[in-house]
């Protein structure tokens, strides 16, 4: 394919689709480096970036697609065959069941190959299925939920450059790279906003390598942040901080804000979170002082129960603080490989977020605008109203919480396909395994990433980057391996249903609002190419001129907000009616920890892994343990009698999982952190100490459920640490 030599390429190894150098020998993929000629991200490419051309070219790479025989045995059929039978399947279930009780799972991989939501949106739609899942709702599903009930600005929130504040709850982006700093580059985009003097705070029960950096590091008790996000507003609203003329102008319900927010005084907060009244006052000074900054939410605050809530205090934070885009002032991007965005300086009213349509078995749950709840799935798999799953670049036996309920589910299906590079856990309980083509073995563009963006400004691209990237390798030789989109497309055809690509609004009256539906030709199958062409169509660059530019390239425009419409009466709500009720439940509910189960456990990310991926790749493991260890502070280690490298049973109200210790004084006391994804499947053989432990035996998914979305609590989770009996 390509000549051997250095060539610009695209990263698929996480949603940050880095530009990097791909040397290419004898076919393959040998090295992957920064591409310092591509602009936004300096360069820059992490450990995993790195380790692409492992996994792209490991022992363990599926090559052919496989199929569990009845003796439990998997052997190679081909992708044809494949696509046939699990065709018939979905066939037989939509007659026998109806079209919702096929489902599809697009995993975290899929934002890293832009055609899966779209074809899988599509494929569901032709079948007449409401069931598509994601890991949005084990994510930070409180983001779409907060966004619904609280309205927005069309225009967007104030960007990362320019800030002289920023806010990062429950998230440790340096390590992470998530949404919480721009994620093109953050150490280096961190490292010269504080130069310019930028001021970053921190909340998070763990010094991170962030907080580490922070001019104020709030380290609560987990859980807590709805109540600290109150007090910070109450500070703000009582010491007359916010933005009294942007409010007046645009926001309902600041009453009954104010008053639900009265009895949050920095005693009462400080006293449950474990906070010095000074530094909590401190923190909500300088954010509203800014002028310029947004707070942002991240995991840690999705998990810890109230994530609904915790994300809407933040939003409602940057609200009365005033911190959106004003008429006049340029946009972040008027987007690349997307539609033209030309939106106005004004507010979009708040809509319903739950009760949207389907509606699950199990708890009073159903579509959200966080879409639909991925922790609820397997109740709806056991209750026999889902009898097939497709799962692409996700891993539901690892990822999602409450293990052994996702086990038992799984086992209910009629039929369970998972499309993956490798056996993964998931694919290890699949009946058809569909093996993938990966990485540099297909062409992309920048437009998975534009897509993530999704209004905020530190969530897709923040400048106007564009790039392309072809196909640079042949995948592995004698390998039958397809395109996600590939299978779809071959499912739909062998069922006679056409395919209409969607693609999510934008704007009012701009050209993303009123991007149209593409139907896909179902006669001839096109090419990678030409999917990427529909998939950019309309663009404000067109596809083509940005593949003039082989090393991606800015293609500036500076788009001004326009001013807000005459007839705009919206508002956004500050003081809704369920968040302002929920708050009031805070101030009553008990302390989760007690006598049996004294720590917290919090979720928290390692570089060396990526989810479920990285574990078996020679050049992450020598970065960090092959196992999830329990993070524990030394103290508390002294205190429970236990040595780093000693085996720990932390046990959960729900299950138990062993681990073994080791000592983290970046943590508060009490509080012990694990990393999820990890660990075997029952009897399988593996151990702790080889593979770690699925945290998700932890929780449980009818445990602090967020009535919205359905997250459970998946951090802030009560545990006991005992110490395991020796092993013999
Ligand atoms: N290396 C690596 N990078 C990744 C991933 C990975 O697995 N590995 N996963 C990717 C994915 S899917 C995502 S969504 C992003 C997530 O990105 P982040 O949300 O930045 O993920 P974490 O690094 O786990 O940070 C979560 C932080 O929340 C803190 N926390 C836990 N409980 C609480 C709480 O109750 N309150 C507060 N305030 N903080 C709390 C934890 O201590 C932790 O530091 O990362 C992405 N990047
Ligand atoms: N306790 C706890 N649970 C959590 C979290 C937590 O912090 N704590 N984090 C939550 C979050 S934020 C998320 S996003 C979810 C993640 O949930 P998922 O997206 O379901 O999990 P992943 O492990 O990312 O699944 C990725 C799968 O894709 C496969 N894969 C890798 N590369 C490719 C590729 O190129 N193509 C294809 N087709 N497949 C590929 C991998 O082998 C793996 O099987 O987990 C959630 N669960
Ligand atoms: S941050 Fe993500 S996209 Fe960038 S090099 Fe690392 S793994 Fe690849
Ligand atoms: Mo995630």
């Amino acid at each position: 394919m390509s000549e051997p030599g250095l060539h610009p390429s695209i990263c698929r190894f996480c949603t940050v689709g880095c530009p990097v150098m791909v040397e290419v020998a004898e076919g393959r993929a040998v090295r992957v480096s920064g591409n310092r000629n591509s602009p936004t991200y300096f360069g820059f490419c992490c450990a995993k970036g790195q380790a692409a051309p492992e996994q792209l070219a490991h022992p363990d790479r599926l090559l052919t697609s496989q199929k569990r025989d009845a003796d439990g045995v998997y052997r190679p059929i081909s992708a044809e065959q494949a696509m046939d039978e699990v065709a018939a399947q979905i066939r037989r279930s939509v007659d026998q069941w109806g079209p919702d009780s096929v489902a599809i799972y697009v995993g975290t991989y899929s934002a890293c190959y832009p055609a899966v939501g779209p074809f899988a949106g599509a494929l569901l739609e032709a079948l007449g299925s409401r069931m598509m899942f994601s890991p949005n709702t084990i994510d930070q599903p409180g983001k779409d939920i907060a966004a619904a009930l609280l309205g927005g600005w069309e225009a967007g929130p104030q960007m990362f450059t320019g800030s002289d504040v920023w806010l990062v709850v429950g998230g440790n982006p340096l390590v992470s790279y998530s949404n919480s700093l721009p994620g093109q580059n953050p150490a280096r985009r961190l490292t010269d906003a504080l130069r310019r003097g930028m001021k970053l705070i921190v909340i998070d029960p763990r010094r991170t390598e962030t907080a580490a950096r922070a001019h104020i590091h709030l380290q609560p008790r987990p859980g807590e942040d709805a109540a600290i996000l109150a007090g910070m507003i109450r500070i703000i609203l009582t010491e007359g901080l916010e933005d009294a003329a942007f409010l007046a102008e645009n926001v309902a319900g600041l009453d009954a804000l104010r008053a639900m927010v009265e009895p949050f005084t920095p005693a009462l907060v400080c006293a449950r979170a474990g906070l010095a009244e000074a530094d909590l006052i401190a923190a909500a000074r300088t954010f509203a002082r800014g002028p310029r900054g947004l707070a942002v939410g991240v995991t840690g605050i999705n998990f810890s129960g109230r994530s609904s809530l915790a994300e809407y205090l933040v939003q409602v934070l940057n609200t009365i603080c005033g911190r959106f885009i004003r008429a006049g002032e340029p946009i972040v991007t008027p987007g690349v490989l997307l539609p033209r965005a030309a939106p106005r300086a004004q507010p979009r009213p708040p809509r319903p977020a739950r009760d949207l349509g389907y509606r699950m078995a199990s708890r009073g749950l159903g579509a959200s605008a966080a879409g639909l709840p991925t922790a609820a799935a397997a109740e709806e798999m056991l209750a026999g109203r889902i009898k097939v799953l497709i799962s692409i670049g996700g891993n539901p036996v690892a990822a999602w919480p409450d293990h052994p309920k996702v086990l038992a589910g799984l086992e209910a299906l009629d039929l369970f396909v998972q499309v993956d590079i490798r056996m993964s856990a998931a694919a290890r309980l699949a009946h058809h395994v569909i093996a993938a083509k990966a990485g540099f073995e297909v062409p992309t563009a920048s437009v998975a990433r534009e897509s993530l963006e999704r209004g905020n400004p530190v969530h897709g691209n923040i400048d106007t980057f564009g790039m392309y990237a072809p196909a640079l390798v042949e995948p592995p030789p004698g390998s039958d391996l397809v395109e996600e989109w590939e299978f779809l497309y071959g499912l739909a055809q062998r069922l006679g249903l056409p395919l209409s690509l969607r693609f999510p609004g934008g704007t009012k009256g701009t050209a993303r609002e009123s991007r149209p539906p593409i139907n896909v030709d179902m006669a001839v199958r096109p090419s990678s190419d030409a999917v990427l062409e529909m998939l950019t169509a309309g663009s404000r660059i067109p596809l083509a001129e940005v593949k003039a530019h082989p090393d991606g390239a800015l293609f500036p425009e500076e788009v001004l907000a326009a001013p807000k419409s005459p007839d705009c009466t919206a508002r956004m709500q500050v003081g809704d009616a369920a968040m302002m009720a929920e708050l009031a439940e805070v101030l009553a509910e008990p302390d989760p920890v007690e006598e049996a189960f004294p720590f917290l456990l919090v979720s928290r990310r390692m570089a060396h892994v990526y989810n479920s991926s990285g574990h078996d790749l020679p050049l992450l493991r020598r970065k960090g343990t092959p196992f999830n260890p329990a993070f524990i502070h030394p103290d508390d280690l002294a205190a429970l009698g236990v040595e780093p490298g000693d085996r720990v049973v932390v046990a959960s109200r729900h299950g138990e999982v062993e681990a073994l210790a080791e000592a983290d004084p970046s943590l508060r006391r009490g509080v012990i952190a694990m990393t999820h994804a990890f660990g075997g499947l029952p009897g399988d053989g593996t151990s702790y100490r080889e593979v770690g432990s699925n945290i998700a035996a932890l929780m449980d998914v009818a445990d602090g459920f967020d009535r919205h979305s359905g997250i459970p609590r998946m951090s802030g989770l009560a545990v006991r640490v005992t110490v395991g009996p020796p092993e013999g």
